[in-house]
C-alpha cells in the first residue's frame, strides 16, 4: 500500500516538474542560434559598459596612487624628523632640493643623500664607511655619524634604474625643510625660490608667499600636469 502511494505521488511530482516533451520522432531539435543583428547588439552592450568602467577604474587607481604618493612622503618627512630629533637639525640634501639632483654622478656626496643619509647605507646595500674616513660634512656617514636608519626604503620607492619615485612612478620630487627650525617653511629657510618639478612650479595659491607650517614638506607634478594646466600632489594638502 505504502508503495503503491510513493509510486502515485512520484509520478505526480515527476509530471509536475518535467514539462510534456514534444514528440522527436521524425523530427529534428530546433537550433538556437544569435543572428547576426543580436550579435552586434551584444557586442555593442558589451563596449559600451568598458567605455563606461574603464574610466572609472583608471580614476579609481589614480585616487589610489594619490593617496599613496602622501603616505610615502609623510613617512620621508617622519624619517627626516627623525634625523633632526637625533642630531638637532636637518640634514643637507643637494641644493637643488630635489630628492633626485640632475645629473647624478658616481660622487659619494650627492649620489643618492637622500637614500644614504636615511638608510645609514649606499643604494648597493653597503654599509657606509666609518665617520673616521672622511671629515667631508656633504658625505652622508658624516652627517650621520652614528649610522642610525630612519627609514627602511623598499622596492616600490625606486625606478628600475634606482632613482627615488612616487607611486606613479615619478621621479621629479621637490623636499624642503624649516631650516631654521622656526616652525615654518619659506622662501630664505632652505631655497632662495620653489624647486620646479616637471617642469612646474607651485602658484601662491599653493605655496603663500607667508610660507607653509611645517617642518618637512614635499611634492611632486600630478600625472598629466602641463604648464596650462599645473597641478601637484602636496604633502601637507
Ligand atoms: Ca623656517
Amino acid at each position: 500500500m505504502m508503495k503503491t502511494a510513493l509510486s502515485v505521488l512520484c509520478g505526480k511530482v515527476g509530471r509536475a516538474i518535467s514539462p510534456r516533451a514534444p514528440r522527436l520522432v521524425g523530427t529534428t531539435r530546433p537550433t538556437i542560434a544569435f543572428t547576426l543583428l543580436e550579435l552586434l547588439a551584444v557586442i555593442a552592450v558589451i563596449g559600451i559598459l568598458t567605455a563606461l568602467l574603464v574610466p572609472s577604474v583608471n580614476s579609481a587607481r589614480a585616487s589610489a596612487n594619490r593617496a599613496r604618493t602622501r603616505v610615502q612622503f609623510n613617512q620621508w618627512a617622519a624619517a627626516l624628523e627623525g634625523f633632526r630629533s637625533e642630531y638637532g637639525y636637518y640634514p643637507a640634501l643637494h641644493s637643488s632640493n630635489l630628492v633626485n639632483p640632475p645629473g647624478q654622478t658616481t660622487d659619494p656626496a650627492t649620489l643618492h643623500l637622500f637614500h644614504d643619509i636615511l638608510a645609514a647605507r649606499r643604494r648597493d646595500a653597503s654599509a657606509l664607511p666609518a665617520f673616521a674616513s672622511t671629515t667631508d660634512p656633504r658625505f652622508p656617514e658624516v652627517q650621520n655619524r652614528k649610522l642610525i636608519s630612519f627609514y627602511s626604503f623598499a622596492v616600490s620607492d625606486f625606478t628600475p634604474n634606482e632613482l627615488l619615485c612616487d607611486a606613479f612612478g615619478n621621479t621629479e620630487i621637490a623636499v624642503l625643510m624649516d631650516r631654521n627650525l622656526d616652525g615654518v617653511i619659506r622662501a630664505g629657510d632652505d631655497f632662495a625660490e620653489l624647486p620646479a618639478v616637471g617642469g612646474l612650479t607651485p602658484g601662491t595659491g599653493d605655496f603663500p608667499a607667508a610660507g607653509v607650517r611645517a617642518g618637512v614638506i614635499f611634492y611632486a607634478p600630478a600625472p598629466g600636469a602641463t604648464a596650462a594646466n599645473p597641478e601637484f600632489i602636496f604633502s601637507w594638502k
